[in-house]
């Protein structure tokens, strides 16, 4: 996938600040100073477009920026630095909790987690909490330049040890470096993917269905206005 625009979009505090959901997004989460700064400057070609700080925490806003005029990059703020632990929460700020579970346009998350370091706790229970919310994502094992490819293999294929049972087809799994430019094409091909699947799924979906009044009567009117509400698309999945 080629990259030919990558514009700062805004900064938004929570949810209902954020923009239309005209454009298909692509959001980056994970414990803080994982990376997700890094890499998504990494996929848009700019390695300004993002602030990237060694202090643990510094992304504090939801930070949107859209590419090629047709999909968008979401820097979220990370977890597991200074937030406390709810219970059926998502252990992190309101905002993002209110993002990933309610954003319609919301296409794929990819979920961050350091190559360097055996299964962390508060990420297992992070990817417990994408599940059991549906939310589409992939796994990215970030910063494989720190750390021998051996350590690396053992601490990814541990944390898939301790996911497996939740899944009959485990989520898809890539490594990255934003510092030695690892991993950009293969995370480019996701999104190109994604796009390709969203495309398809829109050209049936714009035929309305009309449900003649005396069935939604009968189905009742609560089903019917939440058939009409806007949702999240159930993509037939490339990965
Ligand atoms: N060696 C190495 N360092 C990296 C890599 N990616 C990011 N870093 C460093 O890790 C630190 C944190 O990077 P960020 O991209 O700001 O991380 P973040 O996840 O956005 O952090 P918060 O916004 O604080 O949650 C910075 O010092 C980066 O230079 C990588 O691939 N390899
Ligand atoms: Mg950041």
């Amino acid at each position: 996938m080629n990259i030919s625009s990558a514009i700062f979009d805004c900064s938004a505090p929570d949810l209902d600040s954020c923009p239309d959901e005209s454009l298909p997004e692509f959001a980056f989460i994970g414990r803080s100073n994982v990376g997700k700064s890094s890499l998504l400057n990494l996929l848009s070609g700019k390695l300004d477009l993002a602030r990237v700080s060694p202090t643990p925490g510094f992304t504090k806003l939801i930070n949107i920026f859209t590419i090629n005029k047709t999909w968008r990059l979401v820097d979220l703020p990370g977890y597991g630095f200074a937030q406390v632990a709810r219970k059926d929460s998502s252990q992190f700020n309101h905002a993002v909790d209110d993002y990933l579970k309610h954003r319609t346009n919301l296409s794929c998350v990819f979920a961050l987690l350091d190559s360097g370091l055996p299964p962390q706790e508060i990420d297992v229970e992070f990817v417990a909490w994408l599940t059991r919310n549906a939310v589409p994502f992939v796994l990215v094992f970030t910063k494989t330049d720190k750390v021998a490819p051996a350590t690396a293999q053992a601490n990814i294929a541990a944390f898939t040890v301790r996911i497996s049972g939740w899944f009959e087809k485990l989520p898809v799994i890539f490594t990255c470096s934003a510092m030695a430019k690892e991993g950009r094409q293969e995370l480019l091909g996701v999104i190109a993917e994604t796009m390709t699947a969203i495309q398809a799924e829109s050209e049936p979906a714009q035929q309305e269905v009309v449900i003649p009044s005396a069935d939604l009567a009968a189905t009742g009117q609560k089903a019917g206005a939440r058939s009409a509400r806007k949702k999240r698309p159930d993509l037939s999945r490339p990965w």
